[in-house]
């Protein structure tokens, strides 16, 4: 038998210091872009707080944040605190998360409000907190981020992630074996590597001594500086990730995470006879009979679907109603809105909250503001105001 060895000093002091750690974490999150390519969506709520996979997008970063013990979430924000305090002062209490806001008077960009900010991140504990993007959805792995952190002992830790098309991002170049942040390249002509900033950060205290709280990119101003005094380091994200700020990206976005929770064997996948693939179907939702639903369809609270409807890659947001025959597919539908009888809302067609399409109408590509009637089809992509 293995023999025990007595409590050591160190090991009390050790545990002391890990337990502070969980008991002090802190983020912040990114949420002050106007989300002006989420439109129609965005006319109505605050980008973080349209639905995705019928949950407000924020509440997927705020969970992630609670599970691995961070305690208290400072959102970075530039309009309508309000709105969105009000909104997630329930789930403070549900969660059990202290909930804050650090307001700026001008848009800081992505490096500012972390130095406006400063009070509430740097504790003097001296331990890391996290920055994230709020438009960013992944499996969100930051218990491995906190490992990755604490294994390479620099300053900042930034998740990156592969793509099929570098020449878009802003590529990071980095040092296989350790991680180790090179350069950063904007929109490389000649590929330099497919390794693009997925907009999660583990980040030192000490690193506020870099920023201003006047408008600055962390991306181009800060990470920079911190990499070439070879103390930025990249950690590659295991699982998918999308930054689903954009209709196209959202709905890719959806099928990437209804893949992952396929994997997890998630209990909150839908089964029956009228489901194909990868399907959320909210339980105060109803379905008609003879529906065919999927692949990759969300639908929301409080939604009626009714007979032989068809949907397919799509997100009905909470309170709709499908009417009989309609047919779905590669579309967003706003909260509350209704498709009539035998319509057909397809090709990135987005409503915004409130739209009501009438019966046999047809909309390709259709992007309409918020509370508009379509009576008649809309027959190429356009904006309907
Ligand atoms: N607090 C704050 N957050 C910002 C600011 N600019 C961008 N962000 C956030 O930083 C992240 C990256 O922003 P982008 O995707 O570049 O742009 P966006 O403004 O959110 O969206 P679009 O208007 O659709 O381009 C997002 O989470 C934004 O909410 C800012 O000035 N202040
Ligand atoms: C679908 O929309 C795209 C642009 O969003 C457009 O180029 C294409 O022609 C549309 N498809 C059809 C069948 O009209």
């Amino acid at each position: 038998m293995k023999k025990l060895r007595p409590i050591s000093e160190e090991d009390l002091s050790l545990s002391f210091v890990a337990q502070i750690f969980l008991l002090t974490m802190k983020a912040l999150i990114l949420v002050g872009g106007f989300g002006t390519r989420l439109r129609p969506l965005t006319l109505s709520f605050p980008k973080p707080l349209v639905d995705f996979a019928n949950k407000p997008m924020i509440l997927h970063q705020i969970e992630a944040l609670k599970a691995i013990g961070v305690t208290e979430v400072v959102l970075a924000i530039n309009y309508q605190p309000e709105v969105m305090l009000n909104f997630l002062k329930d789930f403070e209490t549900k969660l059990g998360i202290k909930i804050t806001c650090s307001q700026e008077t001008e848009p800081l960009g992505t490096a500012g409000p972390l130095a406006l900010a400063r009070d509430k991140l740097d504790d003097g504990s001296g331990e890391p907190f996290f920055v994230l993007n709020s438009d960013v959805i992944s499996e969100y792995p930051l218990k491995e981020m906190i490992a990755f952190h604490k294994s390479h002992g620099g300053e900042a830790s930034i998740m990156v992630t592969k793509v099929d098309e570098p020449s878009k991002y802003g590529v990071v170049v980095m040092e296989e074996s350790t991680g180790r942040v090179e350069r950063f390249v904007e929109k490389p002509k000649i590929f330099v590597g497919n390794k693009i900033n997925a907009g999660i950060y583990l980040l030192n205290p000490s690193i506020l001594n870099r920023i201003e709280p006047k408008p600055t990119s962390i991306e181009k101003e800060i990470f920079p500086k911190i990499a070439s005094s070879n103390l930025l380091f990249a950690m590659v994200l295991p699982g998918f990730w999308m930054d689903i700020g954009q209709p196209k990206d959202y709905i890719t976005g959806l099928k990437l995470y209804l893949d992952s929770l396929r994997k997890k064997s998630s209990p909150k996948l839908a089964n029956g006879p009228h489901i194909i693939g990868n399907v959320l179907v909210h339980e105060s939702a109803k379905i008609g009979e003879g529906c065919l639903i999927g692949p990759d369809v969300a639908i929301g609270p409080g939604c009626v679907v009714e007979s032989g409807v068809r949907l397919s890659r799509c997100t009905v947001m909470r309170g709709v109603r499908v009417k009989m025959h309609a047919c779905i597919s590669s579309s967003i539908i706003g909260w509350h809105s209704t498709v009539g009888m035998w319509a057909r809302v397809e090709n990135m067609t987005i409503l915004g909250e409130d739209v009501h399409v009438c019966d046999e109408v047809y909309s390709n590509g259709g992007v309409v503001l918020p509370h508009k009637e379509i009576k008649a089809s809309i027959l190429k992509p356009e904006i309907v105001m």
